[in-house]
């Protein structure tokens, strides 16, 4: 028999010690902590674990997140929902399995985060077993077993390394959960994604389910989905290359990163910045084209003494609890909007209000694709 892998060996034996451990991904959870938190449960499962329970807290909010869970079988329990606590909206979403209470978990493994980090919340009474992630190691990062590997352009591939040194395939439902996240994570492998994620990639393409694939990526939107692109729209400026959109209450706290997606496609721009407002919070993503951006810590300076922020090279979120702060909606989207084009270097440039107005009769004159260099 071949000998097992090093680091494979010592997360089982770390593992050995919790015989009733939680997956635990950032909150509001995307498709990459799913599918991590997933392969996680199987990789588990098939080591003598029996019923691996997934948490998370905040909101399944995106169409496409929670079509991925239903074609998961629902395996996904909210931490809200176990505490008897209202953190977010009751997600609507009847669990396929019975969880037990909080306290019978022993230990918690972590999959595309990190104790400590702003997206994450920890149940304090189970104390940290493992750590797979993808994003820059934090400092004073502990636990029991820590695979922190910020080269993966998907925390799923780091997960999907333990899977094959198990001699384990994914089947075509977690096949396709995993290609889904890898594609959604790297934006088709063009963003962070490395030699390992692209590999993974072609090598999920022969067991991928793709009409199911498709119900997930296409799943159908409430009219609050537009809405808020509407709104983002009419309350964009554009500062030289820097876009920075209000989007608004955000209906999910997912939205401002698929906005901020959204208008970085504008030929104009190579930094959109989508913020929007949450329970109280105001929340934002920040994306950029530039090579080497460092939107992560682009993103810390902006919320510096003010919030908490996070990300990868180019792309980052950040968020700010309004009450305490002492700042209403109004005064905080002002203030985000000031540090924002002060870390860019843009203070007191006068922006193009309104970019998208539309002005009568000329819009059929007007271009639909970008000239190409
Ligand atoms: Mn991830």
């Amino acid at each position: 028999m071949r000998r097992r892998p090093e680091r494979l060996n010592r997360f089982l034996s770390v593992l050995g010690a919790y015989s009733h451990p939680l997956i635990l991904t950032h909150n509001n959870p995307d498709p990459d902590a799913i599918a991590s938190a997933w392969g996680m449960k199987k990789l588990l499962e098939n080591n003598g674990w029996n019923e691996v329970t997934l948490g998370y807290s905040g909101l399944l909010g995106r169409a496409e997140n929670r079509a991925l869970v239903k074609a998961l079988s629902e395996p996904f329990i909210r931490l809200e929902d176990l505490e008897g606590q209202s953190g977010g909206e009751p997600d609507g979403r009847r669990l396929s399995t019975r969880p037990m209470p909080l306290d019978a978990y022993d230990g918690l493994v972590i999959v595309d985060g990190q104790p400590g980090a702003g997206n994450i919340s920890l149940p304090a009474s189970i104390p940290v077993a493992a750590v797979l992630d993808h994003h820059p190691r934090l400092q004073n990062l502990s636990a029991d077993f820590i695979d922190v590997r910020p080269a993966f352009g998907a925390c799923t591939a780091l997960v999907y390394e333990y899977f094959k040194q198990c001699d384990l395939e994914p089947d075509k439902i977690t096949a396709t959960a995993f290609y889904y996240a890898i594609r959604t994570e790297t934006q088709e492998l063009g963003r962070e994604a490395d030699y390992r994620d692209r590999w993974l990639f072609r090598h999920l393409a022969h067991r991928v389910d793709w009409i199911l694939l498709h119900s997930i990526a296409h799943a159908p939107v409430p009219r609050s989905y537009y809405a808020t692109f509407k709104i983002a729209l009419e309350r964009a400026r554009l500062y030289r290359d820097a876009i920075f959109a209000d989007a608004g209450e955000l209906p999910i706290p997912d939205a401002s990163a698929e906005i901020a997606d959204w208008l970085l496609r504008l030929d104009e721009v190579k930094w959109a910045l989508c913020c929007g407002t949450y329970r109280g919070r105001l929340l934002f993503s920040l994306r950029s084209l530039v090579i080497d951006a460092r939107c992560g810590a682009i993103a810390v300076r902006i919320v510096e003494n003010w919030g908490l922020a996070g990300g990868h090279g180019s792309m980052a979120g950040g968020q700010i609890k309004l009450a305490p702060s002492g700042y209403n909606r109004n005064t905080a989207l002002a203030e985000l909007e000031r540090r924002y084009l002060a870390v860019m270097g843009y203070s007191g440039e006068t922006p193009v209000e309104d970019p998208f107005a539309i002005v009568p009769g000329e819009l059929s004159r007007r271009k639909f694709g970008a000239d190409l260099a």
